[in-house]
């Protein structure tokens, strides 16, 4: 039996095994619903951020974005949906497809965190963990976490991931133990749907699911620090059947350039944020 096929075939078994729990439902972000007493900055200290776009790259509508990351010079990509889950690597400079991994149709994929010479990519429902081989993109083990898998990153000790709920999940890399959770909160209130996540300068940046909004949590305490409203970043007029909502973060380590997406959007974007005045919104 090849790796591929022992894999499969322990998915099977696993996927045979009912999930645990799911995540109980959540009060609403509370978030935008925060008053404001001086320009930019919530009277509970959230920083309202907005953005400028620097640059943008085209990009493949096939992807159901669920996790991306950039690491030196390819841009990693974990593509969501059953039956069309995938794990591709791009270059990041052309915007090439390198190659890729196909997922058995029964799992949903969702985010992935490169971490030396490997790869890590949550599932959704099935709770699985899928770990490749970075270099070839070989399947070469795999855990099981209680719960959903939603957002996926490390932080240069352990892998961070998110389930849908207002809690950060702190996981190691070789034995997939999960040693603490952390709640996440805004003015004291849990921020819930947390998704795709990054890691940049010692901060964690999550989408926050069906919303324009990406917040950026302090990973000692969970409160979120700053709101980094993107709405309007897709135009209308490039919005299709299908198009789906703001999904994916990625800071390139090259160059500090922080770079957002979202699910089947044509474009990848270069977003610089910036203090906002307060009146658009809140
Ligand atoms: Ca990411």
């Amino acid at each position: 039996m090849n790796t591929a096929t022992r894999l499969c075939c322990a998915l099977l078994a696993l996927l045979a095994v009912p999930c645990a729990s799911v995540a109980p439902a959540q009060p609403a972000t509370g978030v935008a619903e925060l008053g404001v007493t001086e320009l930019g900055v919530t009277e509970k200290g959230v920083q309202l951020l907005g953005y400028r776009v620097l640059e943008r790259k085209a990009h493949s509508r096939d992807n159901f974005v669920q996790g991306l990351q950039i690491v030196d010079g390819a841009l990693y990509l974990s593509a969501g949906g059953y039956g069309e889950s995938r794990l591709l690597r791009y270059d990041f400079a052309s915007g090439q497809l390198l190659d890729g991994q196909r997922l058995d149709r029964r799992l949903f994929a969702e985010g992935l965190a490169v971490v030396g010479d490997e790869i890590f990519q949550l599932t959704w429902r099935a709770g699985v963990v899928l770990v490749y081989d970075r270099a070839s993109l070989t399947p070469k083990r795999h855990w099981r976490i209680p719960g959903q898998g939603w957002g996926l990153t490390y932080n240069g000790e352990q892998l961070v991931y998110s389930d849908g709920s207002d809690r950060l999940f702190f996981m190691n890399t070789a034995d997939g133990v999960i040693t603490r959770s952390l709640p996440v909160t805004a003015a004291g209130r849990p921020v819930t749907q947390l998704n795709e996540l990054e890691w940049i300068d010692g901060r964690i940046w999550a989408n926050v699911w069906q919303s324009d909004d990406i917040v950026i949590i302090d990973p000692a305490t969970g409160a979120v620090e700053a709101r980094l409203d993107l709405t309007g970043l897709l135009p209308d007029s490039d919005r299709l059947r299908g198009t789906d909502v703001l999904n994916g973060i990625a800071v390139n380590p090259a160059d500090g350039a922080i770079w957002v997406t979202g699910k089947r959007w044509p474009w990848l974007y270069r977003i610089e944020p910036q203090p906002r005045a307060i009146s658009a919104r809140n």
